[in-house]
């Protein structure tokens, strides 16, 4: 049983060792999707702008029906790992990262509420109807 994992496992490794020297493409882009606690536009505007100030980001959509934030970024210049660290920076959840405690702190207060919390308290939510018409006009 033992020597049959033994092999199952080298076997594994011979077959990615070949396949990994393609991922050294130093224009390669990749994407990722971290679950976030955003729960108003004022939040995803703030979570869409900052981002983009990180290293290596190239799009930021955040999805509030969705608590998802969807970013495409260089492979080369930042990994998901920064990226959480970016988005609990701004104030907010990322995948099993804690939001940084002083940047929550000072998020105004209503994006300082859950997403049940913030409904409650009839502060405008979260588009609920046909897709946000607000989008601003230039
Ligand atoms: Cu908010």
């Amino acid at each position: 049983m033992k020597t049959t994992m033994k092999s199952l496992v080298f076997l594994l490794l011979a077959a990615t060792v070949g396949s990994a020297s393609a991922q050294d493409d130093p224009a390669k882009f990749a994407s990722v999707d971290i679950h976030t606690n955003a729960v108003c536009n004022d939040c995803k505007h703030r979570i869409e702008s900052e981002m983009l100030y990180v290293k290596g980001v190239q799009a930021v959509t955040v999805d509030l029906a969705k608590e998802n934030i969807h970013v495409e970024y260089r492979a080369k210049k930042t990994d998901p790992a920064k990226l959480r660290e970016a988005v609990s920076k701004i104030g907010y959840l990322a995948d099993d990262v804690q939001p940084d405690p002083a940047a929550r702190k000072a998020l105004p207060s209503c994006c300082q509420m859950t997403k049940e919390e913030h409904n409650a308290s009839g502060a405008p939510a979260a588009p609920a109807g046909p897709a946000s018409p607000a989008e601003p006009q230039h």
